[in-house]
């Protein structure tokens, strides 16, 4: 009997505690410690931690299952992917695109990840960063996958930020949100999928800030009506990475006028299409102003239109020359370079970018030394260290 009992006991704690490490399972050791750098080694040690080894997550950030049973550990700054290609009209291919580009970001923290001439070290700024995995997106219905996109993205962004605002850094007063509901949010960085996504992400950012003013890096204009741009089919061919910014601006997302293009070169149907970007509320770069008014120019074009409110940056990796980055769904040549785009990335440093993406990758059409997801990767390394130093804030007047 005392056998019996001791057997079933062993067996009840057996049972137990596999139970119990089965909830209190965490991927990753440090997501433990969200303010941990993830760079550690200051030897030179090769360890189970160097950069070529282990999950791979964007820049080896602590992954954190922020959308399921994780959802309370708070964070700043989130990366989330959405593996969506299903709206695309040329290459498809771009729902490996978050994989790619966290693939293509392991070497980010080799060095310690300080950026020179930011002068900031956005993975060592105090600041919770984090990798939430991907949203769950289906391959089988194109409006199904939208609307879980924008649930996906909202879920993240309506939660309270990690760090408080603080004082502004030259004045010393008190920040207050600058969001329409008065909440400090986190912010979101999306790794694409193609450009449709960002219809369901404007709808989340709607939601927190209002019409938002859109600061858009592509060779395409993305504002075609449906009837112009592949919609005739139906309502539902009508929603595609050609016309999502007709949709948002037709839904009043984005704030006209205070929007903007960069880096365009696409042919269009007629001139008439720069006439519906305008009614959509843009202005535009063209690509070929690089060699005329160069980076400095286009900073100051960007800057002068969007101000100093809230703002939203998408960028399409085909606004960087085929010859830096292959591997997207509708690659046009004559771009920037990446040297060119990053240099102008770092030229929004004070500006309030609330959330943004990365969109277009495909790593099916790269070359084997990964060029366009490393480009992708270091393309994000500049709006993360542009966020690190500007908290979502403002003094009240
Ligand atoms: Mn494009």
């Amino acid at each position: 009997m005392q056998l019996l009992f001791t057997t079933v006991f062993a067996a009840v704690v057996l049972l137990g505690s596999a139970h119990d490490l089965h909830d209190d399972q965490i991927p990753l050791g440090y997501v433990r410690f969200p303010m941990e750098s993830t760079y550690r080694s200051r030897n030179g040690e090769v360890t189970a931690d160097a950069i070529f080894s282990g999950i791979t997550t964007f820049a080896k950030l602590p992954w954190v299952q922020c959308l399921t049973r994780e959802s309370t550990i708070p964070f700043d700054i989130a990366f989330i992917g959405a593996p969506f290609d299903t709206g695309t009209s040329y290459r498809p291919g771009a729902r490996f695109g978050p994989a790619g580009i966290r693939a293509g970001s392991r070497r980010l923290t080799l060095y310690g990840g300080y950026n020179v001439p930011l002068e900031v070290n956005p993975f060592n700024a105090g600041l919770s960063i984090v990798d939430c995995g991907d949203i769950p997106v289906t391959p089988y219905d194109n409006k199904f996958a939208i609307q879980q996109i924008e649930d996906g993205h909202k879920e993240l962004l309506h939660r309270e930020a990690y760090s408080p605002l603080g004082n502004d850094s030259v004045t010393g007063e008190k920040l207050f949100p600058i969001s329409i509901d008065g909440k400090n949010h986190p912010r979101i960085i999306t790794l694409g999928g193609d450009h449709t996504i960002v219809l369901p992400l404007l709808r989340s950012i709607y939601s927190a800030y209002g019409p938002i003013s859109v600061i858009h890096f592509d060779s395409h204009l993305d504002t075609w009506k449906p009837s112009v741009f592949g919609g005739a089919p139906s309502a539902q061919a009508a929603i595609n990475h050609g016309t999502y910014f007709y949709w948002a601006s037709q839904e009043g997302l984005i704030s006209n006028g205070t929007s903007i293009h960069g880096a365009i070169r696409t042919t269009l149907s007629g001139p008439e299409d720069y006439e519906n970007d305008d009614d959509a509320g843009f202005k535009r770069i063209e690509a070929r102003e690089i060699d005329t008014i160069g980076t400095d120019g286009i900073i100051k074009k960007i800057r002068e239109t969007v101000g100093d409110g809230p703002v939203y940056l998408s960028i399409d990796i085909d606004s960087i020359d085929p010859a830096f980055a292959p591997a997207t769904g509708t690659p046009e040549t004559g771009g920037w370079s990446t040297r060119e785009l990053r240099t102008i990335l770092r030229g929004l440093d004070g500006l309030h970018i609330v959330s943004a993406d990365i969109v277009e990758v495909a790593p099916a059409y790269d070359t084997n030394a990964e060029l366009t997801t490393m480009a992708a990767a270091d393309v994000l390394f500049e709006v993360l260290s542009v966020m690190a130093k500007t908290p979502l804030g403002k003094v009240m007047v």
